[in-house]
Parts: structure tokens; C-alpha cells; sequence
């Protein structure tokens, strides 16, 4: 389906991974299809989305120096942040039951990571008043990188905030930034190695995680969040879209099918964490474990064979309710000429390949997020209706 909005593997995605000049108030025009300007009709630029003039604190123009700013070199999601509101029983389920490997602990926070795991955790579980989620985290490819997102994010009009070394336990110098899409989002260059665990065969339980692969955030503007994270040079994999709408998108730094992918509703939210596993039989085996321990319901949708991604998958809730899902066998997207495959919303294996029905609270449920002042950010309700509601990508009673 030729669809006016996303293009293909086109130029600019891949100008943006070659760090070109993509950036400040020419972000918008270099998002065409071969040549053409960009037009969704959908793509409400919503307030901060497009780099609009901004005075500093300091009373000088960012908007002049925005045009020449490039965007951090991000190498992959690697880490996020969740508040808990009982430790005890969220190291039960992320370690004891998932199989997650302990880094660190302390008296109000975990930090866990997969058995490939190279950096100190993939997930910091910290004790606090609500379920939240407290910053999702990129790895850039140098120290410099940190200066590039910082001014970024201010020509952005973002708040940003420079952290020490340490700020995280692991973690070295930092930027946190509240971005356009109203997520606390946080990159980082340096951190601690841990013991090299990939052949510790006897320390692993449960699904054997291997690593972060994703995150999934719900949005009220898919399209806006697709220009943002095109901006900062992430290429896109899939799509579930019509001719009216874009309804969800998976993009990449790393060479897989998504570091991150949106989906459709009242945002800013997290919609899950996604983890590798090498093998569909590890995650079966966590199915098969938490119906012998008579914790069925945990298992919210699943398993089964993603559309999109081609991944074996199941989706977890952990005891605060954050949605985990473990996943496997997506597909090596570094080719150059890898183009963007485009599911049409009305294909029923989009979701769910063998056809089986994506249950309502999978649309519906999803994890506040925390302002960097550590505050619950309120959301705002999905802006356009679709013209052609088709299944629940299009947000009507049929949850297919
Ligand atoms: O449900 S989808 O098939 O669209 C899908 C959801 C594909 C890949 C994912 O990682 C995901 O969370
Ligand atoms: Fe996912």
C-alpha cells in the first residue's frame, strides 16, 4: 500500500544515521518521500514537536544555533527505570520467576540484567508511592554525545538536566531530558561491566533474558512521535497504518526491528519493556512455570507469533501492573537498502500472526510516567478519531 506519509528506507532516515546535517528547523522538511515534502494528514506537529525558536535561561536565541545542531548518535535502548510499590514481591517476580540476573541491590532499588548483558543493568526497580515509569534510557556512542543531546533537547524547548556520574549506580555522566513526547528520557555514555555472564548456564532460571531489546510507549500522536524519533536519525522497520492514518511504528538505532515503537492512546505512557530471549522454548517454559506455581495471571496476551517483527512473544504484567514482554527470532535490519514493511490495519495477522485476538487491556492499560521533577506527568487523550475504524488499532469494540 503506497502510503503519502512514511517513507520507505528513503534518504532521510539514512542521512540522519550518517549524522548529516539533520536537525533544528530543517528536521521537518528532510522527512519526504523521494523528494516530496512530508504530508500525514494526521501529523499534528503539536506543541514542542517541531524545534521552534526557544530563549535559554540565559537570555540567548537557541533557534539560530538549531540548524546546524545534529542529533546524538544513539546506539541502542539500554536500560529503564521503574518505580514499585513493593520491592519484595517485584524481586520475586523479575528475578526469581523471569530469571532476570541481579547487578546490585540496595534497600530500595534492584538492578537487573540479562545473561548477555554487557552494561550494569537493563532495569532499575525502585521503591516509591506509585507505578511509574521513572526514565527510559539510550546509549550514545561517545562522551560527546551527551553535549549534542543536551542541546538537542533545549533547541527543542525541553527541559534537560546534566547528572553525575553515579546519579544511576553503573551509570556515568548523564542528560536527562523531558522530551517533546512528554517522556523522561535519559542517555549515557560510560558504565560499569559486570561479570560477563553468557556461559553461567548454571546461574539461569526462568526465560533466560537476555537483554533489553525495546521499549513501547503510547502516544496520542503516533505521527509526531515517528517525526521525533526520525529527527534523531532512528529508521523505521514496520508500520500498521491505512490510507487515512498511521495507528503504530517500529524504529531502530540498533541493527533489529525496534529500539522503540509507538502505540495509539492517552499518552505519555509505557506500554511494555521488551526483553530478548535466544529460543521460544525459554518462554514457554516461564508459561509452563507460572501455571505450576498457579501464577496464570500474570500471563496477559500470548503466545504467540507476532505480524509485525515476526517475533515469538508473550506478554507479562508484572504485581504493580508494568507490561513485560519477552520476545525472540526478529529479523537483522542493517542491510541499507532494508525497506519499511507496511501492514495494512485491516490484515488480521498484523498483531498476532496466527490470527488469535489481542486482548482489550493490551490497548487500554498502560504506566504513568514521571516528569523529571519525579512527578506523575498527566496525559492527553488521542486528538484524531480514525476515518476507518478497523479493529482495535482503530479503537473500536473489536480488539483484533
Ligand atoms: O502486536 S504487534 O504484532 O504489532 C507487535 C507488538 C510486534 C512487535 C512487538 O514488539 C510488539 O510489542
Ligand atoms: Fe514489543
Amino acid at each position: 500500500m503506497e502510503h503519502p506519509g512514511i517513507a520507505s528506507q528513503g534518504a532521510s532516515a539514512r542521512e540522519g544515521r550518517r549524522r548529516g546535517s539533520v536537525g533544528g528547523a530543517r528536521v521537518r522538511t528532510e522527512h519526504c518521500v523521494r523528494g516530496q515534502p512530508r504530508r500525514h494528514p494526521v501529523a499534528g506537529a503539536g506543541p514542542g514537536l517541531a524545534p521552534t525558536p526557544v530563549t535559554r535561561a540565559d537570555g540567548t536565541a537557541a533557534a539560530a544555533g538549531a540548524s546546524v545542531l545534529t542529533p546524538p548518535d544513539v546506539v541502542r535502548s539500554a536500560y529503564a527505570e521503574l518505580a514499585v510499590t513493593d520491592l519484595d514481591r517485584s524481586r520475586w517476580f523479575w528475578v526469581d520467576l523471569l530469571g532476570f540476573a541481579v547487578t546490585a541491590e540496595e534497600d530500595d532499588a534492584l538492578y537487573l540484567r540479562g545473561y548477555d548483558e554487557l552494561t550494569h543493568h537493563n532495569l532499575v526497580l525502585r521503591q516509591g508511592p506509585e507505578a511509574a515509569l521513572g526514565a527510559l534510557a539510550y546509549r550514545v556512542r561517545s562522551a560527546e554525545d551527551l553535549d549534542r543531546a543536551e542541546a538537542w533537547f533545549a533547541a527543542l524547548g525541553c527541559a534537560t538536566e546534566r547528572r553525575p556520574a553515579g546519579a544511576v549506580r553503573g551509570i556515568g555522566e548523564a542528560v536527562r531530558v523531558e522530551d517533546p513526547l512528554g517522556f523522561p528520557v535519559e542517555f549515557f555514555f560510560a558504565a560499569e561491566h559486570p561479570e560477563r555472564l553468557i556461559q553461567r548456564y548454571d546461574l539461569r532460571r526462568g526465560a533466560e533474558p537476555a537483554r533489553l531489546d525495546h521499549f513501547n510507549i503510547v502516544v496520542p500522536d503516533v505521527a509526531g512521535a515517528f517525526e521525533h524519533y526520525r529527527s534523531l536519525g532512528f529508521s523505521c522497520s514496520e508500520t500498521i497504518e491505512d490510507e487515512h492514518r498511521l495507528y503504530a511504528a517500529w524504529m531502530f538505532r540498533k541493527q533489529s526491528v525496534h529500539d522503540v515503537a509507538f502505540t495509539g492512546g492517552a499518552g505519555p505512557r509505557l506500554h511494555h519493556l521488551g526483553f530478548f530471549a535466544h529460543e521460544a522454548h525459554q518462554i514457554l517454559h516461564l508459561c509452563d512455570v507460572l501455571g505450576s506455581l498457579d501464577e496464570q495471571a500474570h500471563i496477559e496476551r500470548g503466545p504467540g507469533r507476532h505480524g509485525v517483527s515476526n517475533a515469538f512473544y508473550v506478554y507479562l504484567r508484572d504485581p504493580d501492573g508494568h507490561r513485560v514482554e519477552l520476545y525472540t527470532s526478529d529479523y537483522f535490519t542493517g542491510d541499507p537498502d532494508h525497506e519499511v514493511f507496511r501492514w495494512s490495519v485491516r490484515d488480521p495477522r498484523r498483531r498476532d500472526f496466527w490470527g488469535n485476538a489481542v486482548v482489550a487491556s493490551w490497548y487500554a492499560e498502560a504506566t504513568p510516567v514521571l516528569g523529571l521533577d519525579g512527578k506523575v506527568r498527566p496525559t492527553t487523550e488521542l486528538t484524531e478519531v480514525a476515518e476507518v475504524t478497523v479493529g482495535a488499532d482503530g479503537f473500536s469494540e473489536d480488539r483484533r
